[in-house]
């Protein structure tokens, strides 16, 4: 409970259902920077309408501004304004004015990367959600949509290139040195697609011809010598303008489109109107320097945001409370882009395993929310894997039931009818019912409850009469302020499988579980039938079933649906390690006849089997357990990596030697191979071949590419071997001026399982190249740090006061940063009393510091809550 200090200082509760149109309109904003680090003028003018009949006054949001001139329709005004706080209140007779007001702010000082900031003596603006409000005073709120057009003003030397949204109409030369740009922005958008850059870099140009003949200027803008990384960030943005329009029938809408990228930025990227602005993390990859899972990263970023321009932008949020009308919606476009482009299985797959390892702990814990929160203290809270992944999830479930035609003529009616406003979750839902005569009435309940649904599967089978029965019960878990939830619609995929001929009896069945149970009756089985169920992960839920390890092993070698093969996997894998966490008897050999099964079936390509060999992680065996026990789920797990590499080790072997590459290429089969092959080349070190280690060091030396190098460098740095201070040295010397591969150098030895990594995790954030100041390096260390179960949940507490010490630190920087890092100390009900007690310290050291940001303190006090 938070003490009566805490409950004062609490910030506001922002409700959805206290959702008022504004009181007034914007319909034309100009703007005009005078640029410069240290002191930015910023100008203002705001033509504003009363929207309907009333006598408030004026509210132009700020955040840490001083006006330095307010003007009226042109005049001067000294009185007819007050401030509210951060805000700039002011009373105006009429029904339209002109109201203008003056700034000044300094992007080298902004910490917190949110509107005009520095990176890299560049500048640049992030605005989503709240960051408008951080340069000048503005009706900052996503359902007020203005015209924009800007002036910008700069050293021309120091900043050659001045960029911001639509098309730039006039630019020259001024005194001093200086130079400007003015750029218009025909579409009207909220504030928060607002972006402004003015730096030194070198575009990498472009073209694409949209299907109607339009063509587009594309241009990627990075320091110079990184020019040639970014044909990969281009490649991608060319097939996803191609994607959006064949599959969405949707066309990009200007005669250009930037992206920027940045080394400081709070999060991936952003999707401002034809300026998106990258984590150079993004945009940046070549062979050297950029593993498989950085390159899917480019292309899978770089597809979201520019799907944004119709899925945010054409049609955007009424407010904030809506965020996964356009989240949900962009992720589940770009996860299937990115299943056209490759292996749709694969990258099913991936998307599954990120759900559960981000969200399912999410939706358990006390931050548990709907995808449609109800309320917030602060907005950036909430921009959570609830609202992103399962918001795609909900999005898929859409698309499964109602079919890929009805699911696009919901699409197309939404666009049409919502094109250029400001929209809901609920005008998406009624289009989609509108398009499809289908009633979502139910449905709706996945947008307003939180918490993963449980479905109990059992099946009966009745020899005599050929039947069997399949009973599916759902429940769906109480979470913070939901202690009741009502049965939602589930769609399961379900095959049968006869146990002794391995074939399916009759077509996938898609059923839906609308109420608390339901009965299934399949006719015509004549043998024993094993049962697959949420095939292609159909529904975002978990699973029960007392399916036994044969009927998990028979699956995973012969169901045709290949998610649900690693999934029979996976289950197999969880249920032996569960097993031997509460007994402390393990069988492995279940486990290690179906990997050896799938590791020799030729009919498999390298990627699959090398997605479906990975153990599940120690993260979420400890999900299933009653009370987590990081020990005992680590020796178990290691016990059965060491099974699996030692009983394997011939298996292991000759899949290291298939998959070793000749030159590096980035086509399916090559990366899928390099998958295998690090992956093998882990089961031989656990083997404890005496040779493992140094097979790691040669690996890690003649890699032609970052896979294999990252790849052995993360075995090695789990190791004792002294090759591991070998890699450790060479990987620094190599890579000390590259900051994104640096990152990995600081994230490779913080997830280490090595007894030491905790001292080691202290001496590397007191390194010269570790810093608070950038996200991406704090991610890389302490992120990673408390992402290692093991160590952060070290008996005594020490990882937990790392973290909290940590986080405070940054919290004076950067809170929107900061309060990322809180929620791994939330887990602390999942734990023994001893942990329980030193997390709960922490998050209670963290509440009673004074000046804690609204960002943490929302995170922390639920926490605790
Ligand atoms: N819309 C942005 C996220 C903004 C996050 C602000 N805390 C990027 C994206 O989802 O595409
Ligand atoms: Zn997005």
């Amino acid at each position: 409970m938070l003490d009566a200090q805490s409950a004062a200082a609490a910030p506001p509760v922002i409700r959805r259902e206290d959702y008022r149109k504004p009181d007034w309109l914007m319909p034309d904003v100009h703007l005009e920077f005078r640029l410069d680090p240290a002191r930015t003028q910023v100008a203002g003018r705001l033509k504003v309408t009363r929207n309907g009949a009333h006598g408030r006054p004026l509210r132009l949001n700020g955040d840490g501004l001083t006006p330095l001139a307010v003007l009226i329709d042109g005049e001067p005004q000294a009185d007819a304004w007050r401030m509210d706080g951060p805000d700039l209140l002011i009373d105006l007779p009429g029904d339209a004015h002109v109201v203008e007001t003056r700034v000044e702010i300094s992007p080298e000082a902004n910490s917190q990367l949110m509107g005009l900031y520095a990176s890299g003596g560049n500048l640049c603006t992030q605005c989503e959600p709240e960051g408008f409000r951080r340069m000048i005073f503005f009706i900052d709120r996503p359902d007020v949509l203005s015209r924009y057009t800007v002036r910008m003003e700069a050293d021309k030397t120091r900043f050659p290139v001045l960029l911001s949204n639509g098309d730039r109409t006039a630019s020259g030369d001024l005194d001093g040195g200086r130079h400007f740009a003015e750029w218009t922005d025909p579409f009207p958008k909220p504030s928060y697609l607002f972006a402004l850059v003015a730096a030194d870099l070198a575009a990498n140009v472009d073209s694409f011809t949209t299907k109607s003949g339009r063509p587009v200027k594309l241009a990627i803008w990075v320091v110079e010598k990184d020019l040639p990384k970014t044909e990969h960030a281009m490649a991608a943005l060319k097939a996803s303008m191609a994607w959006d329009e064949k599959v969405y029938g949707r066309e990009y809408d200007l005669g250009e489109f930037n992206i920027v990228a940045v080394a400081d930025f709070n999060f991936g990227a952003m999707e401002n109107k034809s300026l998106n602005i990258f984590n150079s993390r993004y945009i940046l990859a070549d062979p050297e320097t950029a593993t498989d899972i950085d390159y899917d990263g480019v292309s899978g970023v770089v597809a979201h945001e520019y799907f944004h321009n119709w899925s945010g932008n054409r049609v955007t949020c009424r407010d904030w409370f809506q965020l996964s009308l356009k989240e949900g919606f962009t992720v589940f476009r770009d996860q299937s882009f990115t299943a056209d482009q490759g292996s749709a299985a694969v990258k099913r797959i991936e998307d599954v395993r990120l759900l559960r390892a981000a969200q399912f702990p999410e939706d358990a814990g006390p931050l548990a929310h709907p995808i449609r929160p109800e309320s917030y203290m602060e907005v950036s809270n909430f921009y959570t894997a609830t609202v992103y992944n399962k918001g795609a999830e909900i999005i898929r479930m859409l698309h499964t039931m109602l079919g890929p035609q009805k699911f696009r003529a919901g699409c197309d009616l939404y666009f049409a009818r919502h094109d250029g406003t400001a929209a809901t979750c609920e005008d998406f839902v009624v289009a989609m019912e509108d398009a499809s005569g289908v009633d979502l009435t139910r449905f709706r309940l996945w947008y307003s409850q939180a918490g993963t649904p449980r479905v109990r599967a059992a099946l009966s089978h009745e020899p005599a009469g050929a039947r069997a029965l399949l009973t599916l019960e759902q429940t769906v878990p109480p979470t913070p302020g939901q202690p009741e939830k009502q049965p939602m619609p589930i769609p399961l995929r379900i095959a049968l499988f006869g146990e002794r001929s391995g074939r399916a009896f009759e077509e996938e069945r898609l059923v839906v579980l609308e109420d608390e149970r339901c009965e299934i009756l399949f006719e015509g089985i004549a043998e024993r039938p094993v049962l697959s169920i949420n095939r292609g992960f159909s529904a975002p839920v978990i699973i029960d079933s007392d399916r036994s390890a044969a009927d998990l092993a028979f699956l995973s070698a012969h169901d045709d649906d290949p998610f649900a093969r690693y999934e029979a996997m996976q289950q197999l894998m969880v249920d032996t390690l569960v097993g031997a966490v509460s007994t402390g008897q393990a069988d492995h050999g279940p486990v290690i006849e179906a990997v050896r099964n799938t590791l020799t079936d030729p009919k498999l390509d390298s990627a699959f089997i090398g997605e479906t060999m990975l153990l599940p992680s120690e993260a979420f065996i400890g999900d299933q357990m009653a009370v987590v026990d990081p020990v005992a789920i680590h020796r178990a797990r290691e016990a059965l990596r060491r099974d699996l590499g030692g009983q394997l080790e011939g298996e292991w072997r000759d899949a290291y030697e298939r998959s070793r590459a000749n030159r590096f290429e980035l086509s399916p089969q090559a990366k899928g191979a390099r998958r295998l092959r690090t992956i093998a080349l882990g089961f031989i070190m656990a083997s404890g071949a005496e040779d493992a280690a140094g097979i790691a060091l040669r690996q890690f030396e003649e890699a032609d590419n970052m896979t294999d190098r990252q790849g052995a460098f993360g075995v090695l740095a789990n190791s004792l071997a002294p090759e591991r201070d070998v890699a450790i040295a060479a990987f620094y010397d190599r890579f000390r001026d590259n900051g994104l591969v640096l990152d990995k150098w600081f994230s490779t030895q913080a997830f280490s399982i090595r007894p030491d990594t905790l001292d080691r995790v202290e001496e590397l954030s007191r390194h010269p190249d570790f810093t608070l100041a950038n996200p991406n390096r704090l991610r890389s260390l302490v992120g990673a740090m408390s992402g290692n179960q093991l160590v952060f949940h070290e008996a005594g507490g020490r990882g937990y006061r790392f973290l909290a010490d940590m986080l405070l630190k940054v919290d004076g920087l950067n809170p929107q940063t900061a309060a990322k890092l809180v929620p791994p100390l939330g887990r602390w009900r999942r734990f023994d009393e001893g942990r329980a007690a030193l997390m709960k310290a922490e998050l209670q050291r963290m509440l009673d510091t004074p000046g804690l940001s609204k960002d943490v303190f929302e995170q922390v006090s639920k926490s605790l809550a």
